[in-house]
């Protein structure tokens, strides 16, 4: 089938609205989805969901979502040959590895991959296409029917990317689950932890203790701040990995840098700590290029952090480094880019990075809010593969409008509809959809202080991001896309998620 697709059998048209319909509503739109007719399947009290050998972890995490509301056991079990319910089987995906199928019969929801991210996306799929209150964390009454469909799907790019900056305000272990929660709906599959800044030092470092005891003790505003401990970061990536996302730690380097160096003195070119500090200026503070204990204390960073990050990426940051000098940023990452390899990770850092390196496995994280940049274009011709957050687009601190309470403006508002309307594979010249690795929602959070800011923020715009990455660009199309993210609405309000609505949006 011509990725796209969506072709409906007789009996599926005419039937309530789109938005009430589970098979017009799944976000991202999969590239097919076929209506069969007399082919709905009921999840009842006898279901079991079966396993290939491999998949129990998606099958636990699926039952994990369903029970609570049909308050059905779900056994999950392995059997080679199953006989009815909901099945995980193996299977060679359409598209790529991470695609799946899912087809329903009267007797069996069939999910088909060969890897636990397509299963994964598979299971997110089939729970966008059951009743929205399958979400409430109470046992309710069903039915729970899955409409008759054969879907085939599988995403655009490999990477679909959200970020929390726990570093301008802290946001505890509960707020990072909530959200890593929210974002597997949607096939998220990468989250980037924004562990350091100006304003805190979020990740204990036993070589370095003072970067939390001190340097996590505040936040923007004056309030207490907060670190993870070590064990709390493994919780938060298990967390993560049982939902098929890999956890991206970001220590951000040589600027963004004050809570380090207001927690350890030597760091500073002149021997003296400045105060911490709450405010939310940004391209003031650099580590100090010339010291050798510079590079000790990155070295001790890395390594401690690549020891509890099973994912195969650091983030080195990068941005801003208004107070470093072109020639000490040059000097700076020839010596640290060097140590990621050693303690066997590849680099992410924010675009500006890559004007010192020709290697072409780090990545660019594209943040700027003009369509042309000379260094993202020339890594893109040298073969890297680009991230795409352009900030005007991409920025989920940003205003939706002049009235919104939270977030900022610098790089303009965002309504739900400009979040959606660009196309990450031609966005910046130069850059062919062949070099794009994936698209990535950053959160900031200078104004976001709440789980419930959050959810403000993120939702509806998220949702837009994430099918920009995913889903095929011949699907692109507003008015589809709002009808569809309208019925997410429903889905939400069982979650508890204060979403913003917007006013471009038809809510169901
Ligand atoms: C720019 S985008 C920053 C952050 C701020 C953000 C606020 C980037 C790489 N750096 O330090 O938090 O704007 O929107």
């Amino acid at each position: 089938m011509v990725a796209g697709t969506i072709v409906w059998n007789a009996g599926s048209e005419g039937v309530g609205s789109a938005a009430a319909e589970p098979l017009k509503s799944i976000v991202p739109v999969p590239v097919s989805v076929q209506a069969v007719p007399d082919a709905a399947y009921t999840i009842t009290m006898s279901t079991k969901i079966y396993v290939a050998p491999g998949a129990r972890a998606v099958g636990d995490y699926l039952a994990g979502v369903l029970r609570p509301s049909t308050g059905f056991p779900l056994d999950v079990v392995e059997n080679p040959t199953p006989p009815d319910g909901i099945i995980l089987q193996n299977a060679s995906a359409p598209g790529n590895d991470q695609g799946y199928e899912l087809i329903t019969s009267t007797t069996s929801v069939t999910i088909r991959a060969s890897t636990n991210a397509g299963f994964m996306s598979g299971a997110q799929t089939l729970r966008q296409l059951l009743p929205a209150k399958v979400e409430y964390r109470w046992q309710t009454p069903g039915p729970w029917t899955v409409p008759g469909a054969k879907i085939s799907d599988y995403p655009r790019f490999p990477y679909r990317g959200a970020m929390l900056d726990v570093a301008r305000h802290f946001h505890p272990v509960a707020t990072v689950k909530r959200y890593l929660d929210q974002l597997a709906l949607y096939k998220i599959n990468f989250f980037h932890l924004h562990l350091s800044d100006d304003q805190g030092w979020r990740i204990v470092v036993d070589s370095w203790p003072r970067l939390t005891t001190h340097g996590g003790s505040t936040q923007v505003g004056g309030g207490p701040g907060g670190f993870f401990t070590k064990d709390e970061y493994k919780d938060i990536v298990a967390y993560a990995a049982a939902r098929q996302i890999t956890v991206i730690p970001e220590i951000d380097l040589p600027g963004h840098t004050n809570a380090a160096l207001s927690s350890y003195a030597e760091l500073n070119c002149n021997g003296t700590a400045p105060p911490l500090r709450t405010d939310i200026e940004v391209g003031y503070s650099s580590l100090c290029i010339s010291k050798d204990v510079t590079y000790k204390f990155v070295e001790d960073v890395i390594r401690e952090l690549a020891e509890i990050t099973p994912g195969p990426y650091l983030h080195i940051g990068g941005d801003e480094a208004n107070a470093t000098s072109d020639r000490d940023y040059q000097t700076f990452m020839d010596k640290v880019l060097p140590l990621v390899g050693k303690y066997g990770k590849k680099i992410f850092g924010w675009h500006e990075f890559v004007k010192t390196t020709k290697d072409t496995t780090v990545v660019p994280q594209y943040w700027g809010t003009t369509t042309s940049n000379a260094v993202v274009q020339a890594a893109a011709a040298r073969g890297n593969k680009i991230l795409m957050s352009p900030a005007n687009k991409a920025y989920l601190d940003m205003k939706y409008n002049s009235s919104t309470p939270l977030g900022l403006s610098w790089a303009g508002m965002i309504e739900v509809q400009d979040a959606y309307n660009w196309n990450p594979g031609t966005h910046v010249s130069g850059v062919q959809e062949s070099s794009v690795l994936g698209v990535e929602a950053p959160l900031w959070t200078e104004t976001i202080v709440k789980p419930e800011h959050i959810d403000y923020m993120v939702f509806p715009r998220l949702p837009a991001i994430a099918e920009l990455g995913w889903s095929p660009w011949s699907t692109h199309d507003w008015n589809a896309f709002k009808a569809r993210l309208g019925a997410q609405g429903a889905r939400w309000n069982f979650m508890g998620i204060q979403f913003y609505r917007s006013t471009q949006v038809p809510w169901d």
